[in-house]
């Protein structure tokens, strides 16, 4: 009943138009199974893809056609604009169109064009490259083909409040997609997705057979030549993941950005600490910024001037200076380490006194044996010494000279992390760990 103008109704309209055939499924297939079955059955020689909830702008489809004349290898998408999902009212998009990207849990961003590609472009009406496509698509630019938008071409599209049907294999699918393309750069997805690896995604043999037939390139190309502007995380061992607090033992820094399209804003909490990456995902940088990385563009944790609450900025560009409220500096203090060991268990006691490496290094108890060469001697137990850097664990905003600490209730609200005087006390020492 209330799906009937699927039926009859829609049979009836469409055997009056030319040139367009009605194919079926047997059952719900969601979208790409259904434009797989359309594509199968297509016999014209260039495929477009529609969504049923989309409605074309006059003159939608020259542009892309033409494109395609001039360059074959082209995939192009036309803009997309918006139609209203409470009115269906067509909302048009005066602005310069926005391009498509990835964050690192591959969930897929908008973005407006970056300058070097309006430098480019010889005209406002040019193709536009695009790193993605709407739904995140990305290896077509690895096999040799481009993505582009077509100002020129204006499609309305209903952004749905959520899927009409249940996504259970969307983990699957973005597994498969880091599998089969992302060479070593698939770990910074799982870094900062942990549940992600206990995902069963199926066999990728076939694809990864059709990768190496096509020759694609390596994903690291596609960062470097097609997507420089996506930060690529350092992700050091020891530096990313959750960042707990020792005092306050299974406490997390812990982020809920605004929504979607914005990260900064809010404060950082702290939360019990639940190891499925998200929200609570940090990375360290070698530039002292703690990065809020799993989303893009990526947020920086900053302190506002005059207050004591750790907030959510946005991270500089690419090649930019860090902002003096965003540097802290993880502590790492000398602390003098000793270590007892058998003679010549290690070749770093094989000298009776003296410097190996920076150990310093005594062994007592030399013994003759009884039968040997007077000239052998056998040591049994070195006594090392070493003044190693190890983390003491402390957090110091540089601009602040204050340290980071942990507190049940500072705001009358969430547990969270504050600047204070540096002490000694645990609240005030953190550490990373990649899962629980
Ligand atoms: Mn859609």
């Amino acid at each position: 009943m209330f799906l009937d103008h699927l039926k009859e109704q829609l049979e009836r309209h469409i055997s009056g138009l030319k040139k367009v055939r009605l194919i079926r499924a047997n059952k719900r297939e969601g979208l790409v199974r259904a434009r797989l079955l359309g594509a199968t059955k297509a016999t014209g020689e260039v495929l477009t893809f529609l969504d049923c909830h989309c409605e074309c702008h006059e003159g939608w489809l020259e542009p892309l056609m033409e494109r395609i004349r001039e360059k074959e290898t082209a995939v192009v998408c036309p803009v997309i604009d918006v139609i209203d999902w409470n009115t269906f009212q067509y909302l048009g998009n005066s602005g310069e169109p926005q391009i498509g990207g990835l964050d690192w849990r591959l969930v897929f961003t908008w973005h407006v064009v970056p300058e070097r590609e309006q430098k480019r472009r010889r005209s406002a009406i040019d193709v536009i490259s695009s790193p993605t496509m709407a739904g995140g698509l990305f290896s077509i630019w690895q096999c040799g083909g481009t993505l582009e938008v077509h100002p020129c071409s204006h499609v309305g599209h209903v952004f749905p409040k959520q899927a009409p049907y249940s996504r259970s294999k969307a983990l699957a699918n973005s597994v498969r997609a880091a599998e089969v393309w992302m060479d070593e750069y698939k770990e910074l997805y799982y870094h900062r997705n942990p549940h992600a690896r206990l995902e069963p995604y199926g066999d990728v043999t076939e694809r990864i057979e059709l990768r190496n037939k096509l020759q694609c390139k390596p994903f690291k190309w596609f960062l470097e030549n097609v997507y420089p502007e996506l930060h690529v995380p350092e992700d050091t061992p020891g530096y990313f993941g959750m960042l707990r607090n020792k005092g306050m033992a299974n406490f997390c820094f812990d982020y809920n950005p605004p929504n979607e399209n914005d990260v900064t804003g809010q404060k950082i909490i702290l939360y019990p600490c639940h190891g499925m990456g998200q929200n609570q995902f940090f990375e360290y940088s070698s530039f002292n910024e703690i990065r809020y990385n799993t989303r893009q563009p990526e947020g920086c944790i900053a302190i506002d001037q005059g207050s004591d609450q750790l907030t959510m900025f946005l991270c500089r560009e690419n090649g930019q200076n860090v902002p003096e409220n965003q540097k802290f500096i993880f502590r790492e203090g000398k602390h003098r380490v000793t270590k007892r060991g058998p003679a010549l268990s290690n070749p770093m006691f094989t000298l009776v006194t003296g410097i190996v490496g920076r150990w310093r290094a005594v062994c007592v108890t030399a013994l003759q044996r009884p039968n040997s060469n007077a000239a052998t001697i056998d040591i049994v137990v070195c006594i090392a010494a070493a003044s190693l850097s190890v983390k003491d664990g402390t957090l110091l905003h540089q601009q602040t000279q204050k340290c980071v600490q942990a507190e049940k209730n500072p705001n009358m609200g969430n547990a969270a992390p504050v600047l204070r005087p540096c002490s000694n006390s645990d609240l005030q020492k953190w550490f990373f760990q990649e899962r629980n």
